[in-house]
């Protein structure tokens, strides 16, 4: 769609959510409503855990849950409660045919015989932030499913390279609460405001500055980086970056799509992959800053054209403005 048709379909700065959703979806002449109607439900989803994140303190709902996730880590309650919020609020929406998520192991087949998407989601990501009242987030990718409706999904539905997603997104709980979204016609951001239960539009036509002069990234760990990583790490220092790191991806993420700068995951020793996950939160991060005009690599190859071969897979991950992601990526 080219820019004077994409900015027919634009509502001003105090829009709601809803009404900027239904306007885009006339936008789309066979549109039938359902991605509308499943962004919605994500939107809806993210209402509720937020109200539980924000009684985190008062309420004893904090701490580990006991059981582990299939990564091996310690599982907050409320990464349980936002897993069940999101699983619940899709299965009944019923335009989702299989979610796969961070804190399950396998695929969840909502056995829904009229649902065309796959959600891939990262519930709370940061969770082990919560305790301390830091900011944390929700990401998701939805993906069309290759096999015919009605049929049991496949692993070829479930396992799509980034460059298949059709929309993508993150709820940033943080000093507000932001539901940032595209659905590949540029990036928007809506801020939750509690007293009318609504996402307003903030952030219109999000685009991250091509370069900056933010550099994120754990040097805790810098001693088993690849060589190259710590030639541009201490690149940044030389030209007087400033150093920011939550500890939480999307408020990392966020902060840099604002302002500019460079988020780094990279291979360690202890984790030759890196850590995050390539389904549950590169690929929607890389698709959002690809839309803002940034960039996003392992390293060397776009996120987006990787095809990836399990659920759980993890990958280095360099993200932010284009120009410094161009630079850090030499390997
Ligand atoms: P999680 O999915 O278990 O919450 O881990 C992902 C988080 C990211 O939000 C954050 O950027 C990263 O882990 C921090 O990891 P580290 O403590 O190794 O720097
Ligand atoms: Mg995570």
């Amino acid at each position: 769609m080219g820019k004077a048709e994409n900015s027919r379909i634009a509502l001003p700065v105090g829009s709601n959510l809803d009404r900027f959703i239904m306007r885009n979806q006339e936008g789309f002449p066979f549109a039938s409503g359902e991605l509308s109607q499943l962004i919605r439900d994500l939107a809806y989803a993210g209402k509720v855990v937020n109200r539980e994140i924000n009684r985190a303190g008062l309420a004893d709902i904090t701490g580990a849950y006991g059981a582990e996730n299939v990564q091996g880590e310690a599982q907050q309650n409320l990464d349980v409660a936002a897993d069940i919020r999101f699983t619940r609020a899709l299965k009944k929406g019923g335009e989702v045919a299989a979610i796969i998520s961070e804190e399950v192991e396998d695929v969840i087949d909502l056995n829904n015989p009229r649902a065309k998407y796959i959600v891939a989601i990262d519930p709370l990501d940061g969770s082990s932030n919560i305790d301390v009242n830091v900011s944390v987030g929700t990401i998701f990718s939805i993906y069309r499913r290759v096999s015919p409706m009605g049929s049991p999904v496949i692993k070829e539905d479930v396992l799509q390279p980034g460059k298949e997603q059709v929309a993508a997104g993150y709820i940033l709980y943080g000093s507000s609460t932001m539901f940032v979204y595209t659905t590949g016609k540029g990036v928007n951001g809506f801020t939750y405001e509690p007293s009318l239960g609504e996402y307003i539009l903030s952030h219109q036509d999000m685009k991250i500055p091509k370069s900056g002069s933010i550099y994120s990234v754990n040097e805790g760990a810098s001693a088993s980086f690849p060589k190259e990583v710590k030639d541009y790490i201490a690149s940044c220092k030389e030209r007087g970056y400033s150093a920011r790191y939550i500890g939480s991806l999307v408020a990392d993420f966020h902060r840099n799509v604002l302002k500019g700068g460079i988020y780094i995951y990279p291979s360690t020793e202890k984790a030759p992959n890196g850590k995050l996950r390539l389904m549950y939160e590169c690929n929607a991060l890389a698709f959002i800053a690809e839309e803002a005009g940034g960039k996003a690599t392992d390293g060397s190859k776009r996120i987006m054209e990787i095809q990836p071969t399990s659920l759980h897979q993890r990958v280095p991950f360099f993200v932010g403005s284009k120009e410094m992601v161009k630079e850090a990526s030499t390997l």
